[in-house]
């Protein structure tokens, strides 16, 4: 079992927040108009899947569209991929079917904007792998399905909350493993989850919710077990729940969705006691602002008291108590609460992890590889396409990169780590046993094989490169606004901004097209009496308020509440505190900033996508008003560009975009040419496969294999395809099978 364990693959569920993504001018309004039909048509017909080259495009519906029962399971199970309509199911099966035939990982990777449906994707998948798997029926398998799919009631219930763009938003990032035997059977799985919005314990914007869980505890709990926590069943009675003004939503259920957690921390072997402690905990933290706090955390009010109004510092080996200010008071307050919910988020993800990892030694399972771009050398190869053609379409994208960051233009970087805070604290910047620059190459490379196009890639260093600037203050506004263009969360970048003064920003931010703030446009009445300044970023103009952006970044915790909950009675409080056991003169290490942990489960997270087989699904908005009827064309549109899906159908994989052997190729382009429509004699296909490709003009984008032809620009096959499709009606359809069924 062990090594049958051991030898089966990986799939990978990659949940990511915000895709890591790009802007990118060359796109051709037709390639652009043919896109949005695509995807437009299926929707108002209530079909919400397309293919677009190999990517499926699913616009949220936001209504139940009876796709996903079982008839429609059997439908795509262990079919290909283009034998049926397009479905997210038929991903699901190619990524899992492609995993078992060759043993190699596979990722799915979903993107989309918030509220775009990548969660409800994601659990579509789950579902679907659910269904098709373990058909003998065994009980172990049934209990870690089981378990995979109730982790995700409970992931929700506690990092999921209601934001002005999403009633059921993840408010952190999540990647799931799911791991398979050599059946394909699913044997367990893990979670990773990374940058709780934690701010949200404590503050919320007008019209969203703190985390759902806090509002599930006050409405769905029996009042029995409200009255054992001293809570009463009303949201508005604290601080923390009720600040957005919007306790209840009518599209949640907390009460059901209470029981659904119960049901699912039961499934998941949480014990009583457990449970017990993750709602204490909950209830402690909306007491934070009351009294009962001390008995819900198992402290003496008395140390409570101490740690809210006082620190303890050691300075030149004494031990000093100094009073807090008010101000001080309260941010430690805040701080704490926030601390505490993440704790305890942390604790839960890490109890699931528990219940569904895989027994077995996972080394073997995860060493990462990077068989595809190998075997795409190797296909080039046995076709006889010489190297020299590929490894220049390679480098021109690593040298354009290359220039672009090492020396430094447009990121105004120095070559030299020691000049950054955050590269020279070790003090070690360079290591013998690494060298930086193959890894930049060897990285690169990879990110071409997950089909990462250059403004993307372009977009993740220039992240980075943020990152650096940051202590600096020497972030440049371009630097600022292609960071938004990365698609990443706005509110997390300017979240890592050290800065309360919206004047300094105003200083330099001043006449950006992208930035308008209160005391630049005092008449902008589209900014909310509390918020400071607005920036328009890709998904939509977003305002914002500017007190407590450094604390975002700083991140800090008195020792005092960590000593305090290390000492608590309660043994569940305790083991989420264990550096509280310090002592009060020993060193403590430098906190991490929020920066330095995002570039750090960055670089992780592209480490292992590398060595997976990518399948994509990009979810469209169709609409900001949540309707099942209206479809926005100008915000599709930029969906459709900002999510890269053009870039998608251009480049495939790092070399050609598309392949096919001759006959299929003439089976299908024939028409396009006198000399070889209706029928052709004599000679090759290859011979004819020319003939016609020259007739067209095409000859400078391709290649000519030993029985493939090789398509550098995927520009290339739609010209094909829109000529195929002026002979011949309804081409839509038909483009989309034949680009699955032939690639
Ligand atoms: P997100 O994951 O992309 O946002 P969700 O998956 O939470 O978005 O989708 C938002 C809402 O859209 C859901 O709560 C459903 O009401 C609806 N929806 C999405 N997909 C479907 C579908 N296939 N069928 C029916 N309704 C759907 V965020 O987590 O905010 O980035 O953080």
């Amino acid at each position: 079992m062990r090594q049958r364990a051991a030898a089966a693959a990986l799939m990978k569920c990659l949940l990511m927040r915000k895709p890591i993504i790009l802007c990118f001018a060359d796109q051709s309004a037709d390639l652009g108009k043919l896109l949005l039909s695509n995807v437009a048509q299926p929707f108002s017909s209530g079909k919400i899947y397309t293919y677009i080259g190999e990517v499926c495009v699913a616009v949220n519906p936001y209504r139940d569209v009876h796709l996903y029962g079982p008839n429609y399971v059997n439908e795509y199970k262990g079919r290909e991929i283009f034998e049926r309509a397009p479905h997210i199911f038929a991903i699901a099966d190619a990524a899992h079917k492609s995993m078992k035939r060759r043993g190699e990982d596979t990722c799915i990777v979903i993107s989309g904007e918030s509220g775009a449906g990548k969660t409800e994707a994601s659990k579509i998948i789950m579902r679907y792998i659910a269904a098709v798997t373990n058909v003998s029926g065994q009980d172990e398998i049934e209990r870690v399905k089981n378990v995979l799919l109730q982790s995700n009631a409970i992931l929700e219930s506690f990092g999921n909350a209601k934001t002005n763009r999403n009633d059921n938003s993840s408010r952190f990032g999540k990647y799931m493993d799911i791991n398979f035997d050599f059946k394909g059977d699913p044997i367990g799985g893990h979670v990773s989850n990374y940058l709780l919005e934690k701010s949200r314990v404590v503050f919320q914007q007008k019209g969203e919710r703190n985390f759902h869980a806090f509002y599930q505890l006050l409405n769905g709990a029996p009042d029995s077990e409200l009255q054992k926590l001293h809570l009463k069943k009303d949201p508005e009675a604290y601080f923390y729940t009720k600040q957005g003004g919007t306790p209840r939503v009518d599209s949640i259920s907390d009460r059901e969705n209470y029981k659904a957690a119960m049901s699912a921390f039961r499934t998941l072997n949480f014990s009583q006691p457990e449970m017990a402690a993750v709602w204490r905990t909950v209830a402690a933290i909306l007491h934070l602002t009351l009294s009962k706090v001390a008995e819900l955390l198992g402290v003496k009010a008395a140390d409570l008291d101490k740690a809210l109004c006082h620190r303890v510092i050691a300075a030149g080996g004494e031990v000093m108590e100094k009073g807090h200010t008010v101000a001080n008071a309260l941010y430690g307050r805040d701080a704490f609460a926030k601390a505490i919910y993440e704790r305890l988020f942390t604790w839960i993800v890490k109890k699931v992890n528990e219940v569904i990892e895989v027994r077995e030694d996972k080394s073997t399972m995860s060493a990462p590889r990077k068989l595809v771009l190998k075997q795409e050398q190797e296909e080039y190869k046995r076709e006889g396409i010489p190297w020299t053609k590929i490894d220049y379409f390679n480098n021109q994208i690593i040298c354009d990169l290359v220039e672009q960051s090492h020396k430094g233009q447009k990121l105004h970087l120095k070559k030299d780590p020691e000049a950054y805070f955050y590269t020279k604290q070790g003090g070690t910047p360079r290591v013998d046993s690494i060298s930086d620059r193959e890894n930049y190459k060897a990285a690169m490379s990879a990110f071409r094989t997950l089909n990462f196009s250059q403004p993307e890639m372009a977009a993740v260093w220039r992240t980075v490169a943020a990152i650096l600037h940051l202590v600096r203050s020497l972030i440049k506004e371009e630097l600022i606004f292609s960071c938004s263009c990365s698609g990443l969360d706005f509110r997390v970048l300017w979240s890592l901004w050290a800065t309360e003064n919206t004047a300094n920003m105003d200083d330099k931010l001043k006449g950006h097209q992208h930035y308008t703030s209160r005391r630049l446009t005092p008449q902008d009445k589209t900014l909310a009496h509390d918020e400071d300044f607005k920036i328009m970023h890709y998904a939509g103009n977003v305002s914002y308020k500017i007190v407590g952006f450094m604390d975002k970044n700083k991140d800090l915790l008195f020792q005092d509440f960590k000593r305090l909950l290390y000492n608590s009675s309660d043994h569940f409080l305790r083991d989420m505190w264990p550096e509280g056991a310090q002592h009060i003169t020993s060193t403590t290490k430098r906190p991490q900033t929020a920066g330095t942990i995002f570039k750090n489960s960055m670089i992780a997270l592209v480490k292992n996508l590398a060595s997976k087989e990518p399948y994509y699904v990009r979810c469209i908005k169709p609409n900001d008003m949540k309707s099942p009827v209206l479809f926005d064309e100008e915000r599709v549109k930029h969906q459709v560009s900002y999510l890269g899906l053009l870039e998608n159908v251009r480049v495939r994989r790092a070399g050609f975009a598309h392949r096919q052997t001759y006959d299929r190729f003439l089976k299908r382009y024939k028409m396009l040419s006198n000399y070889t429509w209706p029928n052709y004699r004599g000679h090759t296909e290859k011979h004819w496969t020319k003939v016609l490709i020259d007739e067209l003009g095409f000859s400078q984008d391709v290649q000519y294999g030993s029985s493939k032809i090789f398509i550098r620009s995927a520009k290339t096959l739609f010209e094909l395809e829109n000529a195929r499709a002026r002979l011949i009606p309804n081409i839509v359809v038909l483009i989309q099978k034949m680009w699955r069924g032939t690639i």
